[in-house]
């Protein structure tokens, strides 16, 4: 079988992803990871992904990303409908993959908080973005709190926000737990009833 490499670290949100999906598709073992850095442009992640953004998967050297694009490959590789509903479901799949990116984008706009901070001087730091992506995140979060997604099994809805979560608990550019109660239980059942998000827990930070 041909080896799959994930190029990501283990504390990237996205790369988290993968790696949970990989597990609760059993996929796991077929997966190696192998770090990357960002910022290093003597990276071959920048040849592998000219947007040098992890996660990267290489299958016999080919290149895909980014993260919703791995998932449902993955999908696909593991029988299909195990992630997110198949083609003969055009609503129901469309209505999945919004849910994914409207989480997704709670990564997005937590990682441009941490970067507003990484990549800035102190005086050349912008409130004004600042509160732009806060709000991205704050306007996520009260849809997730008003309808949180399943916990029986992993999708890529689901993934996605634990995912998210994770990486606000972790990084903390916003506090998102007082003002979301529904969503604080919502992630302790998912983290229980999915051994594959714990897992990568532990690996992280
Ligand atoms: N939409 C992408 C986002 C990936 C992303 O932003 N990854 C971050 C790390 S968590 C990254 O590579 N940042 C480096 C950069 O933007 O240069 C996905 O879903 O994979």
């Amino acid at each position: 079988m041909i080896p799959i490499v994930l190029r990501s670290t283990t504390t990237s949100p996205f790369g988290r992803k993968v790696r949970v999906a990989a597990q609760a598709l059993g996929l796991g073992d077929r997966i190696i990871r192998r770090d990357a850095d960002t910022r290093n442009a003597a990276d071959d992640l920048r040849c592998q992904n000219p947007l040098g953004k992890m996660p990267c998967l290489l299958i016999a050297e080919e290149a895909f990303y980014d993260s919703g694009v791995i998932l449902e490959l993955f999908d696909l590789l593991a029988g299909g409908a195990r992630l997110l509903p198949c083609v003969s479901q055009p609503l129901e799949r469309a209505r999945a993959l919004t849910r994914a990116r409207l989480a997704d984008g709670i990564a997005d706009a937590a990682l441009l908080m941490v970067y507003e901070d990484r990549f800035r001087e102190a005086t050349q730091r912008s409130a004004v973005w600042l509160d732009h992506q806060r709000g991205k995140i704050e306007r996520a979060l009260a849809a997730f709190e008003q309808s949180p997604p399943r916990t029986d099994r992993a999708d890529i809805v689901n993934i996605g926000l634990a995912c998210a979560l994770g990486y606000l608990d972790w990084r903390r550019p916003v506090e998102w737990r007082d003002a979301h109660p529904r969503l604080v239980s919502w992630f302790d059942q998912f983290s229980t009833a999915i051994p594959a998000f714990q897992q990568t827990e532990s690996e992280s930070a």
